[in-house]
């Protein structure tokens, strides 16, 4: 059997009459059909096929009528030219202003093998010239990777030891989680998924009994079969919730004194805040109902229920992709310690359940391959969703984990394996910020919205058209992608695509170090299969595991976040500055920040419906993850094509606010606000909290005269840092008003090729 791999699964290749076909793993139990139909001309018909040059920039050279970018046609041109002139800017740029003037972060998921990994591709390459501009953290959990650090445990390692599903479902007797356990997220892992669990899992733990509650905006976000009860909490309002459990807890005397002594450090402090010693406001339920409109009584029954039971405190990451997101997660630890469950069984917090397939998986963390980058002789860096105001504002300071850092002066953008015009937030104010830069290089597999803004587009091979190993971390597979078609036109593979760009500018022994494609999958597999070996991990030799195809790692069990911490605090201490839990933050207290304080508090966002601004744009918008797509990826693939109305993303909304703008299912709408403008097909829901609405990202930007036409949420969101501790992305706080869109709704037309200049 042949395999390839994708970040929504592992994907059998069958040879039939009418060429490869794609199915899902046959022993995958939750499989899901994203991207089966890769290879069919109407996903193909997007690709890149040859290498192609914005046409003022081919004529007038760098920094020639930036503001037409995303506006104007391309020439093609052969691949000789194209690399020589990528070769020829880079080392202009570099040679004139340094290599400082070069952002290379390129962010984003690119796709799921481990050599051909289009971000690790494009920072060895740039290293190899002398390093770059990058970036820190991530769009998906950008306040979380400093908080986390800092108050409890690096996050990764807070992630890959989560308390497993089956430990849960042994142990746990109520889960209480913040903005659901969405399957259509566990549907995806970073580098593939072997098994799908989250299902299977969830239907486990009720049979054993435990109860669900789920509380925020939207009452889908988990499986029927949890029988979750919902307590509907607007937007961004989860932090005041959170107190007011813990004032309930504090007050009933329900709270575990002993583990608050033992394990963490500065209740006290907080608890002068809870009871509004510090701050003349009690954190009650009454205070936290007018916040959060959920009941008072709602609010103390579940304090009771929680102190209990064995209790599972879960939260959604996107609670932390809004203004202030270091708070509710934050508050996540706080109160779990409050309770004193952490690092038992069943107890505690967890963060993402249902994000993604690995989180709580029973797989092991093993030494996976991954392609080494190299040094970067730049160091500079911007956290990630920082991009635009680094762009608009080089020179200026901001603030970021206790530094005051300055904004580089960027002359040069590189992409390969990432989407800003699907990633960014306020996407009007990304399209301004990208003038500034003389050039922009893109690699892309297909015409997507950020290929259309670049200068100069190379174009890329999919996964399916390489050779490479997938893994993932806690996945329980390691598997050889075979190459299943020829690549379109004139694409290659980004390996190749850097190795030629190395020749022609003196560095090709640093990059390919004397290999080919092939030599490195031979070389990290052997790496990767002698640590393993340390870790009592036997993987058949190379040519074994090819011929094999996909080699099953041992799953582990039995995990339970902070089990040695609590077993033996003093031998087992976290890498806290006190050794414990933060509930009091002396390193934080000391940034002296206005908008991140000593301890979790209720912060107002910018946006929200208590917010002045709700007055005029009077609907919370949420931009959810896509249910049939990863991200951008694959928008125009029939498991998202299926999921529109007439080419188009779908609003959902509360009945109530239908109704009273006079619209029902299938209208055609305008989402707006002070940003932007765009259409969607409306669709009223029970689901959906009156005030609130959910558009799912992903759909490819078209924009016509300052319209948006599938969809696309990301022209309505704000472009803010969530605080100065942090800067991570608020696309979670964004406000709205929809109304019908009247006259003849134009189609959609994101998935064009980019238009290209006759010979
Ligand atoms: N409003 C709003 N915005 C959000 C979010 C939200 O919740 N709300 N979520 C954010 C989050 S969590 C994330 S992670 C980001 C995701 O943002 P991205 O990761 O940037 O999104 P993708 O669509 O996955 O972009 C990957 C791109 O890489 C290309 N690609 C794939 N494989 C290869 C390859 O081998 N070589 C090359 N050269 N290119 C390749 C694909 O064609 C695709 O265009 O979006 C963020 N944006
Ligand atoms: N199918 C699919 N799966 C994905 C992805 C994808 O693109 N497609 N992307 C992957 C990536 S990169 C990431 S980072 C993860 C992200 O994982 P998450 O951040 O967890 O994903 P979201 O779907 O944005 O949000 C989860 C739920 O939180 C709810 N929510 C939003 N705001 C609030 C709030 O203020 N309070 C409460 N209580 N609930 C709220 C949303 O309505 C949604 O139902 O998903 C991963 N999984
Ligand atoms: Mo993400």
């Amino acid at each position: 059997m042949r395999y390839t791999s994708a970040h929504w699964g592992i994907r059998e290749v069958h040879d039939t009459d009418e060429g490869v076909t794609l199915y899902s793993l046959a022993d995958d139990p939750c499989p899901n059909r994203i991207g089966l139909d890769q290879l069919t001309p109407e996903v193909q018909s997007a690709r890149v096929l040859r290498p192609a040059v914005r046409e003022s920039w081919l004529k007038g050279g760098p920094g020639s009528a930036t503001d037409l970018r995303g506006d104007e046609r391309f020439v093609e041109v052969s691949w000789d030219e194209a690399l020589d002139l990528v070769a020829t800017e880079l080392d202009r740029v570099r040679g004139t202003h340094g290599n400082g003037a070069i952002y290379g972060g390129s962010y984003g998921w690119s796709s799921a093998g481990r050599f051909h990994h289009a971000q690790s591709q494009v920072h060895r390459f740039l290293n190899s010239i002398g390093g770059y501009v990058a970036h820190r953290n991530s769009y998906s959990l950008g306040a979380a990777h400093v908080m986390s650090r800092h108050v409890v445990m690096p996050l990764w390692e807070m992630l890959e030891t989560t308390t497993d599903w089956y430990v849960l479902a042994e142990h746990c007797e109520l889960f209480v989680t913040f903005g659901g356990v969405p399957d259509k997220n566990a549907q995806i892992a970073a580098g593939g998924v072997r098994r799908h669990h989250l299902p299977i899992a969830l239907k486990r733990m009720r049979d054993n009994g435990c109860a669900f509650v789920n509380i925020g905006p939207v009452g889908d976000n988990i499986a029927p079969e949890a029988e979750a009860d919902w307590i509907a909490v607007r937007p961004n309002t989860d932090t005041a919730f959170m107190l007011a459990l813990g004032y309930v807890l504090l007050e009933e005397d329900l709270l575990d004194r002993a583990f608050l002594q033992t394990y963490c450090v500065g209740f006290d402090t907080f608890a002068a805040y809870l009871r509004g010693e510090s701050d003349g406001c009690a954190k009650t339920p009454d205070w936290a109902a007018g916040i959060t409109g959920a009941e008072p009584g709602a609010i103390r029954d579940l304090a009771r229920r929680m102190a209990g039971k064995r209790t599972m405190i879960n939260m959604a990451w996107s609670l932390q992709r809004a203004d202030h997101g270091e708070q509710p997660l934050w508050m996540l630890f706080v109160l779990a310690a409050m309770l004193g469950q952490i690092g038992l069984p069943g107890g505690g917090f967890g963060f993402g359940y249902g994000a993604e397939n690995g989180i709580g998986s029973p797989g092991r963390r093993l030494p996976g391959p991954t392609l080494p980058q190299g040094q970067n002789g730049v160091g500079d860096f911007i956290p990630v969703a920082r991009i635009a105001d680094m762009l608009l504002n080089p020179g200026t300071t901001y603030r970021y984990d206790g530094e005051v850092r300055t904004y580089p002066d960027i002359r040069l953008v590189y992409w390969a394996g990432g989407n800003p015009y699907h990633h960014h937030q306020d996407l009007h104010r990304l399209r301004k910020a990208w003038a500034k830069p003389d050039t922009i290089i893109v690699n892309e597999q297909y015409w997507t919205a950020t290929a259309k803004h670049a200068d100069i587009v190379l174009p890329a091979t999919i996964a399916l058209e390489r050779e490479d190993i997938g893994y993932a971390s806690l996945e329980e597979h390691i598997l050889w992608m075979s190459k299943v078609s020829e690549p379109a036109g004139e694409a290659r593979d980004d390996y190749s695509i850097f190795g030629a760009l190395a020749a022609r500018m003196g560095t090709a022994d640093v990059f390919t170090e004397g290999l080919d494609a092939e030599g490195w999958l031979r070389r990290l597999y052997d790496e990767s299969r002698q640590r393993m070996r340390g870790e009592g991990v036997d993987l058949p030799e190379f040519d074994a595991f090819r011929e094999t195809g996909l080699v099953e790692l041992p799953g582990e069990g039995g995990t339970v976040l902070l089990e040695a911490f609590r077993k033996d605090p003093v031998a087992n201490p976290l890498a806290t500055p006190s050794g414990r839990i933060e509930i009091f933050s002396q390193t934080i207290a000391d940034m002296g920040l206005e908008d991140c304080g000593p301890h979790p508090m209720w912060f107002e966002p910018r946006e929200w419906l208590g917010a002045p601004e709700a007055q005029t744009w009077p609907l919370h918008m949420l931009s959810d993850q896509p249910k049939g797509k990863l991200h951008s990826q694959l928008d125009h693939g029939e498991a998202s094509r299926s999921l529109k109305v007439g080419g188009r993303e779908v609003l959902w909304m509360n009945p109530g606010d239908a109704a009273a703008r006079g619209l029902t299912e299938g209208d055609v709408v305008v989402v707006q606000n002070g940003r932007g403008r765009c259409l969607a097909s409306a669709r009223p829901d029970a689901m959906i909290m009156p005030g609130t609405v959910r558009l799912s990202t992903g759909s490819w930007l078209d924009l016509v005269d300052g319209l948006e036409r599938a969809g696309n949420p990301n022209v309505l969101t704000a472009d803010r840092g969530t605080s100065g501790l942090t800067q991570g992305a608020v696309a979670q706080s964004c406000l709205v008003e929809v109304a019908r869109f009247e006259g003849e709704a134009p189609a959609p037309r994101g998935w064009d090729p980019a238009q290209i200049a006759a010979e």
